[in-house]
């Protein structure tokens, strides 16, 4: 089963949004496996946004969720990389679809609520960035045979 790494950004937390984020998933049908409240260090920061070193905003992108804490989660599914990208919306604010977490929540690029895993490489560097291999619980609901 995949799995991928979604974090609620600084804004989401400071804006209450954990929970309707949270419930979307769930609702969805996708199963938590993973989740903690994180104060995110400059360095692991960096290591989450490597691929973004050198960009303008780089600087700003590092600050900003280093703010106030984020809330860190793994999440599996059939297709959950995929799947949670098209739930949580486009990075651009503008092309973000209501119906989407963005679309429905967001109005800047860069405070845009929620992070998802973009490949199966990226979900499992970032999943070992925030958690310790035992951290992320292997369990069976029984609705999943249904769902
Ligand atoms: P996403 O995968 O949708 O979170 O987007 P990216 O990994 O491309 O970008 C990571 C973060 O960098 C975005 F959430 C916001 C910020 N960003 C900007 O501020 N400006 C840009 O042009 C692109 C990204």
């Amino acid at each position: 089963m995949e799995k991928t790494f979604l974090m609620v950004k600084p804004d989401g937390v400071q804006r209450g949004l954990i929970g309707e984020i949270v419930r979307r998933f769930e609702q969805k049908g996708l199963q938590l496996v993973a989740a903690k409240l994180v104060q995110v260090s400059r360095e692991q920061a960096e290591r989450h946004y490597a691929e973004h070193v050198g960009k303008p905003f780089f600087d700003n992108l590092i600050n900003f969720i280093t703010s106030g804490p984020v809330f860190a989660m793994v999440w599996q599914g059939d297709q959950v990389i995929a799947l949670s990208r098209t739930m949580i919306g486009k990075t651009n604010s503008l092309e973000a679809l209501p119906g989407t977490i963005r679309g429905d929540f967001a109005v800047h690029t860069n405070l845009n609520l929620i992070h998802g895993s973009d490949s199966p490489e990226s979900a499992e560097r970032e999943i070992a960035n925030f958690f310790r291999p035992e951290e992320v619980l292997d369990y069976s609901k029984a609705i999943q045979t249904w769902i």
